[in-house]
């Protein structure tokens, strides 16, 4: 059975909707933000105290762009993830690691300055990784703008979910009221899908169930 380590509303929630997507069975361990702090006792599980992580069989990780990429070639063939013969495999890809590295990364510096630590000296390094991650947009911006529904291969794949997870955390960071409408709309409409809401459900009662 599939283990997965997640925090409600975290990057890991890009796992659990995979997840979902791919229908398979999976046990949900929900852990307060931050474990590192909150759970010591996470660490002797991942050291290094991040979520997500995934366990399947012998396998580890750690980093919630290769997850869903991860579960839909190991656990495939499935549409959810383009096939290194298909075209828009390169921009397959490109959008795993562009939704993460440069979608995902800033915005978590901006949490870390001005969300979590209102009173922090660095305030103004927030403000500006807020900035950057705004400006970085442009390439999404720019694809989505025929209105399509999918990133890429004309259909709902790994990407979507990467990337879209990145929109949904400028709800928290303030930024959403920067981002372009027809961005906002493409990844509102996925919160539509069934897989969305039963991954969504499933960290709300895991989170409930947390609650002291
Ligand atoms: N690049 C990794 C980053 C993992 C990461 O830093 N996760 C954050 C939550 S979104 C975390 O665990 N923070 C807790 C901490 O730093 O103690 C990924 O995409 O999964």
């Amino acid at each position: 059975m599939i283990e997965l380590w997640h925090c409600e509303g975290a990057r890991s929630f890009r796992a659990l909707w995979a997840l979902e997507e791919m229908g398979l069975p999976y046990c949900l361990h929900m852990l307060p933000f931050p474990p590192r702090a909150l759970r010591k006792e996470y660490l002797s599980v991942n050291p290094l105290g991040t979520i997500p992580y995934l366990i399947d069989g012998e396998e580890r990780l750690t980093e919630s762009a290769a997850i869903p990429h991860y579960l839909a070639t190991r656990h495939g063939p499935s549409p959810l993830a383009l096939a290194p013969e298909e075209p828009g495999y390169g921009a397959y890809l490109n959008w795993l690691h562009h939704g993460e590295a440069t979608l995902t990364f800033p915005q978590t510096l901006t949490l870390r300055y001005t969300v979590f630590d209102l009173q922090s000296l660095h305030a103004q390094v927030g403000k500006d990784y807020r900035k950057w991650f705004l400006s970085r947009l442009r390439m999404l911006s720019a694809t989505l703008e025929d209105g399509r529904a999918h990133l890429v291969g004309g259909r709902f794949t790994m990407a979507d979910v990467v990337v879209a997870y990145a929109i949904q955390l400028a709800g928290v960071t303030g930024a959403r009221a920067e981002i372009a409408p027809h961005v906002l709309a493409w990844a509102d409409a996925l919160q539509s899908r069934p897989g969305w809401q039963r991954a969504r459900a499933a960290e709300r009662e895991g989170a409930a169930a947390l609650a002291p």
